[in-house]
């Protein structure tokens, strides 16, 4: 049986991270081996230069960053796969549609052209996108720190991630408290583990 790839998506401080770790140890006890990855992972060559970037401590063109961001996906799709196949559930803090999201909200930066890079890795059998407007966002500890924690630029990268929305997404309202929408999530996170193991690892945007 394989394990089930479950991504988390939304702008900035939406609470992505908050329910990634309380879905990684409900997964554990439910079905054994379960796994959390974040993207971008800033400990990879890839990763260090994305981290300076958003920390404003490197300029890089647009394209050039975004190409970046795709590569350090495909630096540990060998990794997921592996782990998908052993039978691992994969909880993925960001993934590809963050990439087009926030690149696509940059002026002349076109979303067909930043979906490209991205397309064959693997796709997601649920996408749990946590919706909340950039001004409450903007609220809450840490915003304002790195390079794309605007409230206009969110905006923008918000409008995005709703045109990227596929029949395997759920949209959550992130107004909701933490164990509300742990609740609501992880009732969703079952059934796809319980259903999915039946189906092979499908291509994104294939
Ligand atoms: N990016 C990323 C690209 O441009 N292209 C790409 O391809 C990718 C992968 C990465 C940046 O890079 C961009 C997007 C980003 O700008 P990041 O490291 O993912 O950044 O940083 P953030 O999205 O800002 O992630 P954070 O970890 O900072 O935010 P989270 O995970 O959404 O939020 P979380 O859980 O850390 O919570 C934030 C705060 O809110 C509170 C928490 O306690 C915490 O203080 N909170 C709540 N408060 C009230 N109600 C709730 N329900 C709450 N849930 C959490």
């Amino acid at each position: 049986m394989r394990g089930s790839l479950i991504v988390l998506e939304g702008c900035d401080r939406v609470g992505k991270t908050t329910q990634c770790v309380k879905l990684i140890e409900k997964i554990a006890a439910y079905s054994g081996k379960a796994s959390l990855l974040k993207f971008p992972d800033r400990s990879s060559l890839t990763g260090g230069l994305i981290d300076n970037y958003l920390r404003n401590k490197l300029e890089l063109t647009d394209k050039v960053v975004h190409l970046l961001f795709s590569a350090n996906r495909w630096e540990l799709e060998p990794k997921m796969k592996n782990l998908l196949l052993n039978g691992t559930h994969l909880v993925v803090d960001r993934y590809a549609f963050s990439g087009v999201a926030y690149s696509a909200a940059k002026d002349g930066m076109d979303m067909e052209w930043c979906r490209s890079p991205d397309i064959g890795l693997p796709r997601p059998d649920l996408v749990v996108y946590l919706d909340l407007d950039p001004k409450s966002a903007a609220s809450r500890i840490g915003y304002g720190e790195e390079r794309y924690e605007s409230r206009k630029f969110q905006e923008a990268v918000r409008n995005n991630f709703l045109k990227l929305k596929e029949s395997y997404w759920m949209i959550v309202d992130a107004r909701k408290s933490v164990d509300d929408m742990h609740e609501e999530i992880w009732d969703r996170v079952r059934k796809t583990i319980d259903e999915c193991w039946k189906e092979p690892i499908e291509k994104l945007w294939c």
